[in-house]
């Protein structure tokens, strides 16, 4: 059961977090020209954006609270905007810039948000054990929270994710893992690296429920998370959840791409996920054109916002460089 309130919930999380992201990929490009150099221009560093795969983000996230615990990766900002993180303080993040999340210090694969429980790692498979260990911490106190790790298909081939499977699944801790299987990690297909088509059979393995969905389906993905989450919370222990979804762009921003065919990256145009709901929601009944247009409209209002915030905002103080590491 969906409610209209979610469903517009989800379109404009979708609709965020793709102009979000086009205009991230197309400022970090600004003094990258005409020979590509990560370290300039205003969004120094690389840059993998999570075009296509808005639907895991916007379903997962319609079933969490702010005190519920999410880790996301290096490909986090569909995930970060549907978690309710500050737009403002994660894009100037992004920039480096002292009024980012962090004070500039993270950038875009270390976002982290005490205020709605966000963090993530760009090291491959690394929020599993946040996650798991977030999970863990509101058991031992009583607490109603869950925690959800998303990792790519990738990172379901590193060991700490059976780490945290089996530990999750002996504790019975409230607990998601949520796989968005691309299809890729960099330039290697899942067939290439992974000894079963599809990851939800590995649940098994650690007698939890394993899910599958397919087709990047909003509603689907809404569906099986809404029965994760109710079984997280009821101390009913963790679930595994694979999604079929799309990487629209390169592994990074300035990937050439050349490891995928014409015919599949033409075949992935015509599955647009954003334009798949719009057309979606519009058949079914559920919403009137004008209706997506104003919240499209606000989305791309926040985002622009957001953008002139960080490029207005200074750089981090040299002097201040040592403050909150740990030495
Ligand atoms: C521990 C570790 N090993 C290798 C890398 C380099 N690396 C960055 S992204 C990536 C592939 C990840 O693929 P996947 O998990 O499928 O996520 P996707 O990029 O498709 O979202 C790799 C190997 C890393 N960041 N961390």
């Amino acid at each position: 059961m969906i409610y209209q309130h979610q469903r517009l919930w989800m379109y404009e999380i979708m609709a965020k977090s793709r102009y979000f992201e086009d205009s991230i990929a197309s400022v970090y490009l600004e003094g990258k020209k005409p020979v590509f150099d990560l370290s300039k221009g205003p969004i120094p560093g690389e840059m993998h954006i999570s075009s296509g795969q808005e639907p895991c983000a916007a379903g997962v996230c319609a079933h969490l609270r702010p005190q519920d615990f999410l880790s996301a990766g290096h490909r986090l900002h569909h995930f970060a905007i549907a978690k309710g993180v500050e737009l403002q303080a994660m894009t100037a993040e992004i920039f480096g810039r002292s009024t980012g999340l962090s004070g500039g210090r993270a950038g875009h694969m270390h976002l982290f948000d005490s205020h709605v429980n966000f963090g993530s790692s760009g090291i491959v498979g690394q929020g599993l054990s946040l996650a798991v260990g977030a999970a863990l911490a509101f058991k031992l106190r009583g607490e109603p929270h869950i925690a959800v790790a998303v990792i790519g298909e990738g990172a379901a081939n590193a060991g700490l994710f059976h780490e945290a499977l089996n530990l999750a699944a002996l504790w019975k801790l409230p607990f998601v893992c949520v796989i968005e299987d691309n299809g890729w990690a960099v330039t290697v297909s899942k067939s290439e690296s992974t000894a079963v088509p599809r990851n939800d059979v590995r649940a098994a393995g650690y007698g939890i429920p394993g899910t599958y969905v397919p087709e990047n389906d909003p509603y689907e993905i809404f569906r099986v998370m809404g029965e994760a989450a109710a079984r997280a919370r009821a101390g009913d222990g963790p679930s595994l959840i694979e999604i079929e979804t799309l990487r629209l762009a390169g592994h990074f921003q300035g990937d050439p791409d050349g490891y995928r065919s014409t015919q599949e990256k033409s075949r992935m145009l015509v599955r647009d996920p954003l334009q798949a709901f719009r057309s979606r929601l519009l058949g079914e009944g559920h919403c009137e054109k004008s209706e997506l247009d104003a919240l499209d409209a606000r989305a791309r209002a926040e985002v622009d916002e957001a953008i002139m915030f960080a490029r207005t905002s200074s750089m981090p103080e040299p002097a201040d460089a040592l403050r909150c590491v740990f030495a």
